[in-house]
């Protein structure tokens, strides 16, 4: 018998450490900024906040946990939305570095890289060419010679500190091997089922955005880990709204947010967070889908609330 259609988890990724504050005057980066937005998302149907920092004077990324307290504390009295702090932070930080605000704050939920890859930013700057700050060239210019570094070890470490704080993970697999490398893990017992894998499409380095790409993406883990996962999809750019719309036909929850992209259309920067959570949310109601709330979500996902 088909088991029953769950409810879907919207997870909006509000500001991340990849787009650059010239690119969009509606990328938040002050704590005010990141809080407004959390907060319309979880208002929009967002059960899932994902959070990075930015200095408020650049905008450059900044894993300073005394920059995330300011909008942890605004959202966590304004919404009961599930808090997901990133572990990945930018790929030009040391692993050291990205995993403060996870020891620092103890969320219930982190997304944890699970393999190390090749990030390229540089094709952007075909599209954005006027930069405000020096950093952010350089961010994009640099990306042409860096490791994003997720080693064994690295993944064992935040996966034990999870343990000892009793976070959960949001999987980040940019490619088929992230899922064997999760699958590694689970055989040695340091996940808790079911893995929560958001399966990422469209970055340089990673798997592309192509819908066979995301069916060998679902074959691979349903081969490898059964109906023991939560399946997510997050499309970067302008795949984000096509590759969620498939991917929840399909029976994922999905990913959106200007962490993951700057549009809500062909030419047209989104407005804000909310306007991408809106969106999704209509293409999922067109599909007769309901959204899960943040209770919801943290049955599905095994949170500790
Ligand atoms: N920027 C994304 C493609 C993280 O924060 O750990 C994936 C991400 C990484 O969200
Ligand atoms: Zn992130």
């Amino acid at each position: 018998m088909a088991k029953p259609r769950q409810k879907v988890i919207i997870t909006c990724a509000v500001t991340g450490a990849i787009h650059t504050p010239s690119m969009s005057p509606h990328l938040p980066v002050t704590a005010d900024e990141i809080a407004q937005a959390a907060i319309g998302a979880a208002e929009a149907g967002a059960a899932v906040l994902h959070l990075h920092a930015r200095d408020p004077q650049t905008g450059k990324p900044s894993q300073d946990p005394a920059l995330f307290k300011p909008f942890l504390e605004r959202i966590k009295g304004a919404t009961d939305a599930i808090v997901n702090i990133t572990t990945g932070g930018s790929p030009h930080m040391t692993v050291e570095e990205r995993m403060k605000p996870a020891v620092a704050f103890k969320p219930e939920l982190c997304s944890l890289n699970m393999g190390s890859m090749n990030f390229g930013l540089f094709p952007m700057l075909g599209r954005f060419t006027e930069f405000r700050h020096d950093w952010e060239r350089e961010h994009l210019e640099n990306s042409r010679s860096l490791v994003f570094r997720n080693t064994y070890q690295d993944i064992e470490t935040i996966l034990r500190l999870g343990d000892a704080n009793g976070t959960r993970f949001e999987f980040e697999c940019y490619d088929i091997s992230h899922l064997y490398n999760l699958a590694h893990f689970v055989d040695r017992g340091l996940v808790k089922s079911p893995p929560f894998i958001q399966s990422v499409f469209g970055i340089l380095g990673g798997i592309g955005p192509h819908p066979e790409d995301l069916m060998h993406m679902k074959r691979t883990a349903d081969r490898l880990f059964g109906d023991e996962y939560e399946w997510s999809i997050l499309g970067a750019g302008r795949a984000q709204m096509p590759l969620a719309t498939i991917g929840a036909a399909m029976g994922s929850n999905v990913r959106v947010g200007l962490e993951d992209s700057l549009w809500i259309g062909p030419g047209r920067m989104a407005q804000s967070n909310r306007e991408q959570v809106e969106r999704i949310r209509t293409i999922l109601e067109a599909l007769n889908l309901e959204i899960a709330t943040p209770e919801e979500a943290r049955a599905k996902l095994g949170l500790k609330g």
